[in-house]
């Protein structure tokens, strides 16, 4: 079955008071047999999430394909989920409906686990090898024994991808430390589980690419190096996600995080760049950045291009002032922002070098990455 239509939320969330933080909708779809065994008629039961704060709460909201209410696709801000999607847990794939884990895996208890977001595009894997790499390193991190090779992990993901049928997707990696008890201790977990969902994700409205996008400076500060060191990729998002609250609250979607020291760190999904003088800045990995993948192409993209880059720390007034800002991600990609705690950046309009950039990462995404 087709994607029937997303819709942006008319009067917000259900479950906060956040107006315009986005809707998921997802369909499933039932045929409706008469006495005779006649398929009368096809109904889509749409379920509707609350904003991307409140992700788990679903609220049943059905309404029939012709219904009005589905908008356009120009409305579309977050995708919906293929039909019949095949997860892959620990070594099987299994139905979306069957693709569970036990209550007591302390990935759920404990946030105890790792993760990675890995896109493909035209039937690519973009920089698969860079993201397993990332993924072991966090799990050494951690002291997490991950069940599976770097080869055999590469190929799950691929193959994930082939039995979705995706040649464009968003690929969510999560290794947990598996079932325990209760209680901290990560010894009792003996088997980490390692999943593998491979969907679609949008994470921003298509406009604020072109137009660019506001952006606010919030109060919960990056972690400490010698707390949850930020470049592991763990499954305890808290940090992050209270960051990401106080944007929504502010009315924006994205957060600048700052360090404990006052310094710029990244923001809570993707890394940020600046462009001053023709010259590009992105602070250091000391910073309390992730090393973020998408940042590393675009480090590499901007010595190709010729343009000077470099990695000093910044503080908030060197934002103000930069002619260009934009961020990266995995999830973001290449995102101009042209407003940061109510300051216009540069022009207010996305700039040149973050153009070029742009096109540069679209045409290197089309051709690189490990085949589906
Ligand atoms: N910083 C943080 C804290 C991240 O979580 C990045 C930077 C960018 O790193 P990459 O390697 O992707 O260039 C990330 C990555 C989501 C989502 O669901 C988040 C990320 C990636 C994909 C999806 O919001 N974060």
């Amino acid at each position: 079955m087709q994607d029937i239509g997303y819709r942006r939320p008319e009067a917000g969330c259900g479950m906060c008071a956040i107006g315009d933080a986005g809707l998921l909708i997802h369909d499933t779809e039932y045929k409706i047999q008469d006495s005779k065994d006649n398929v009368a008629s096809t109904v889509i039961n749409l379920h509707r999430t609350s904003c991307i704060l409140h992700p788990v709460s679903c609220i049943p909201y059905p309404f029939s394909p012709g219904n009005s209410a589905v908008a356009s696709a120009s409305s579309i801000f977050y995708a919906a989920r293929p039909m019949h999607m095949k997860v892959y847990i620990d070594g099987k794939f299994c139905d979306q409906q069957d693709a569970k884990v036990s209550v007591f895996d302390h990935g759920l208890l404990y946030g105890d686990g790792i993760f990675e977001g890995i896109r493909a595009y035209h039937g690519r894997v973009f920089k698969l090898k860079e993201h397993i790499d990332r993924l072991f390193y966090s799990a050494k991190a951690i002291l997490l024994d991950i069940p599976m090779s770097h080869a055999e992990m590469m190929k799950a993901v691929v193959e994930t991808c082939r039995q979705n049928g995706l040649r464009d997707a968003y690929i969510r990696l999560v290794v947990t430390r598996g079932v325990g008890t209760l209680g901290l201790n990560p010894n009792r977990c003996k088997n980490p589980s390692v999943i593998i969902i491979a969907d679609k994700i949008q994470l921003y409205p298509a406009e604020y690419y072109e137009q660019g996008m506001a952006i606010v400076t919030v109060p919960t500060a990056r972690n400490l190096h010698n707390a949850v060191n930020p470049a592991i990729k763990s499954l305890n998002y808290l940090n992050n996600i209270l960051a990401k609250l106080e944007a929504n609250i502010a009315g924006v979607e994205e957060a600048i995080m700052l360090n404990a020291e006052g310094f710029v760190a990244e923001c809570t999904g993707d890394n940020i760049f600046i462009v001053r003088n023709g010259q590009m800045f992105t602070p250091p990995l000391s910073a309390g950045t992730l090393y973020g993948i998408t940042r590393g192409v675009v480090l590499e993209m901007a010595r190709e291009a010729g343009i000077p880059a470099s990695e000093p720390n910044l503080t908030r007034y060197d934002l103000f002032i930069a002619d260009e800002c934009f961020l990266t991600g995995t999830g973001a990609e290449l995102i101009p922002v042209t407003k940061i705690d109510g300051r216009q950046i540069g022009t207010g309009k996305p700039g040149p070098i973050t153009r070029t950039l742009v096109q540069r990462y679209r045409a290197l995404t089309e051709v690189s990455g490990e085949p589906i």
